[in-house]
């Protein structure tokens, strides 16, 4: 019986990693027209609830995104903000995709469009 706690945690270690077998790794993003029309947007990645990534973004720019890949199964959804201050100016959300584990193993990157409240942006992935 004395084992029996080790175990259990081995057991949770390795069905954790097979749950959560899939890596999102966000490459980039790309503002072709930001939501904002005073100049740029502060725009912000939320996954899971979590802001992931926040920066000013304004038309034509591209910005590598360097953050720590995050695990998932089977899907994971995306959503793009633009952060507005105010108390009469609520954030705006751009848009919410999903990737899918299907994308796994892909060399390229893929695309996610964001085109939402008249913004066009788009977000560069891979999953590993
Ligand atoms: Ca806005
Ligand atoms: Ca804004
Ligand atoms: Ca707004």
């Amino acid at each position: 019986m004395k084992y029996l706690p080790k175990l259990l945690v081995f057991a949770v270690l390795v069905m954790s990693t097979c749950i959560f077998s899939e890596e999102l790794h966000l490459v980039s993003i790309k503002c072709i027209e930001t939501e904002d029309f005073t100049g740029a947007d502060d725009a912000y990645i939320v996954i899971n609830g979590n802001t992931v990534w926040q920066r000013k973004m304004n038309n034509g720019q591209q910005r590598s995104i360097n953050i720590a890949p995050i695990k998932f199964s089977k899907s994971i959804t995306v959503e793009l903000y633009d952060e507005d201050s105010g108390p009469w100016d609520d954030d705006d959300c751009l848009g919410s995709q999903i990737v899918r584990d299907s994308a796994k193993g892909m060399e390229d990157p893929l695309e996610l469009h964001y085109t939402e409240d008249g913004a066009n942006y788009i977000i560069y992935y891979k999953v590993k």
